[in-house]
């Protein structure tokens, strides 16, 4: 049990803030980036194996077919440079590929999380002895503060349609904050998924394995380790639900019976009835027109796209 003072020191700091403040909401949400402890982090590589969860091995298998033509595009002497990295395992395709084409080839993957860095380094170390790596540890804004010290052609990565877990207006202003960190040549390579039936998108983010669910219900796990709330998991079951009007998977964790939680180290007690949903991530399915659109609000200009078979996924080059 924690003391009193250690509580204190716990309630001030993000978490505890997001907490606070989405959970005293009408209707209640979590952001979803409360998702990504440690256990998160390794439920979503876990995800990214899943048969229903098409999107990582459709990206994956675009960046193989294409990536020459991706890096012709781009333009020559690229330095690379990843946001939200992770353990950059889809990089290593557009890596092996840039290195047939130049001697030297410098690469930046930025992520919040210390231990993915590590794990790239050390899985491209091994892989590209010739490639220089030089991880940036920062969550998106210091990371996108980061890429304007960055000199040399760029090619910027942001792939995984980690853009899609924005609501539009806040993924407008990450990418406009991008591009003011570009110069002209500068390209970036966006990954995001497209609209496509319920069929194929509602087993995706509800896998008959049930690693979504356990990905989602972590959230309040977290809150009960760090925060020491005493939420039952078992009262929560894992909705994922098809928002045809916004384009966008919406997730949520609903309470099948009326109980109380109480949250010590905010001193927070909640109510929830039965059936009341908490809010904890959307996912944007964009229209190759929503893409057009996005890119040209945030100040770029889409010069390229890429898809596969199916249509599923598209990769997009865009210039400042
Ligand atoms: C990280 N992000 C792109 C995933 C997605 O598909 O929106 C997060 C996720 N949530 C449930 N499954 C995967």
């Amino acid at each position: 049990m924690a003391t009193s003072k250690q509580l204190q020191f716990i309630a001030n700091d993000a978490v505890a803030l997001a907490v606070r403040e989405g959970l005293s909401a009408t209707p209640r949400r979590l952001p979803c980036w409360l998702l990504y402890d440690a256990i998160g982090s390794d439920l979503f590589e876990q995800i990214t194996e899943l048969p229903e969860y098409y999107l990582t091995r459709t990206e994956r298998g675009i960046l193989e077919r294409y990536a020459g033509e991706i890096l012709q595009q781009a333009g020559p002497s690229l330095t690379l440079v990843e946001l939200g990295a992770g353990t950059a395992s889809k990089t290593c395709i557009l890596i092996e590929e840039l290195l047939q084409r130049q001697s030297r080839v410098l690469f930046y993957p930025i992520d919040v999380s210390p231990s993915a860095l590590d794990e790239a380094v050390r899985q491209l170390g091994r892989q590209f002895p010739a490639l220089r790596v030089n991880p940036i540890a920062a969550d998106y804004t210091g990371g996108v503060h980061a890429l304007s010290r960055i000199s040399g052609r760029k090619l910027v990565l942001y792939i995984g349609s980690s853009i899609g877990n924005f609501d539009i207006p806040d993924a407008i202003r990450l990418l406009r904050h991008i591009r003011q960190t570009m110069r002209p040549g500068d390209a970036l390579l966006l990954g995001a998924d497209f609209a496509k039936s319920p069929r194929i998108l509602l087993p995706a983010y509800d896998d008959a394995q049930g690693v979504t669910a356990r990905f989602t219900r972590n959230i309040l796990a977290r809150l009960n380790r760090e925060l020491e709330a005493d939420f039952c998991l078992d009262l929560f079951r894992h909705v994922a639900l098809w928002n045809r009007r916004d384009s966008r998977m919406e997730i949520y964790l609903e309470s099948t019976t009326s109980h109380a939680v109480f949250i010590p180290a905010l001193d927070m007690d909640l109510l929830l009835e039965a059936g009341e949903r908490i809010h904890i991530e959307n996912s944007y399915k964009y229209t190759p027109g929503m893409i057009g659109e996005l890119l040209r609000q945030s100040g770029f200009q889409l010069e390229q796209s890429w898809t596969d078979y199916h249509k599923w996924f598209g990769v997009h080059l865009a210039r400042v």
